[in-house]
């Protein structure tokens, strides 16, 4: 079998696993509570959260048990394949604990090391499960949003650039982000923050942002929308045009995260406040 077509079968596994996991989410109870808490007591995780992913799991493990799997809720559980699931069953819990619909279902298969940098993502789902949009890619084989093909952001000025951003969960890192944030502000059109990577990545891909960028983002945050990003045309790249990683995510049209990237570098984005 081509690689195209292990891709597509890939992406098959991941697109079914992710349809089932937004309806179990889906369903979300009148009253959502907080199950525990991981990185500080803002970083909640509900029940919903690790049964989606062990629902995913189980899917995913069933159509390809050698495989290994990296989840959020899970860690990793490494395979003999050569192949990791990284898996983030509701990427934006603080919304879905609120009720915000903005929230999703992000699903990547990697070969290499299942690390940002160490990794060749192959193919990704993203699936907002209130919406019912899924973003789906394979390496090479363009994005698409429910089917049709995306073109990703426009080529924009800094000063005409609607960004998204986000924030981590533990104090010294929100100070630096709001350090940055404060001096970016005046100098962009406005910005966005939605409460999922997963979802303001395919955001950009679509042209409902113009750039993005984060400081923080786990392996699971940024797998599935950092290739649908790239496919659809982004550059997405971390800090010094490298790999993106939990350091930080830039993503924009060339020219544009060229001029993001230059800018946060100046204002030392990868830099917390203790
Ligand atoms: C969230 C990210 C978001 C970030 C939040 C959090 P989670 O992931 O998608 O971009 O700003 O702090 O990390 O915790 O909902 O899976």
């Amino acid at each position: 079998m081509s690689v195209a077509a292990d891709a597509a079968e890939l992406l098959e596994i991941a697109v079914h696993a992710a349809t089932a996991a937004g309806r179990l989410v889906r369903g979300r109870p009148e009253q959502v509570s907080v199950a525990s808490t991981k990185t500080s007591p803002v970083d909640v995780v509900t029940a919903m959260d690790t049964a989606a992913e062990t629902l995913i799991v189980e899917q995913l493990l069933a159509r390809r048990p050698g495989d290994g799997v990296l989840g959020e809720e899970g860690g990793l559980r490494p395979g003999s394949s050569g192949l990791t699931w990284v898996v983030d069953p509701i990427d934006g819990t603080v919304n879905y604990l609120y009720g915000i619909p903005a929230y999703a279902v992000s699903i990547a298969v990697v070969s290499g090391q299942p690390e940002p940098g160490g990794w060749t993502v192959l193919a990704g789902c993203v699936l907002n499960p209130v919406t019912e949009e899924v973003w789906t890619a394979t390496a090479g084989g363009g994005a698409h949003l429910d089917g049709v093909p995306l073109t990703g952001p426009a080529e924009v000025a800094l000063d005409k650039a609607l960004v998204g951003t986000g924030f981590g969960y533990v104090q010294a890192r929100r100070r630096g982000q709001g350090r940055v944030l404060a001096a970016l502000l005046p100098e962009v059109r406005d910005i966005r923050r939605a409460g999922s990577a997963a979802l303001d990545l395919c955001a950009l891909a679509s042209g409902r942002l113009d750039a993005y960028y984060e400081r923080g983002l786990q392996p699971w945050d940024q797998a599935a929308g950092v290739l649908v990003a790239v496919e659809a045309g982004a550059r997405v790249s971390g800090p010094g045009g490298l790999s993106p990683s939990e350091e930080l995510v830039v993503a924009a049209a060339p020219r544009l995260h060229a001029s993001l990237l230059l800018r946060l570098t100046e204002l030392d984005a990868c830099r917390d406040e203790a």
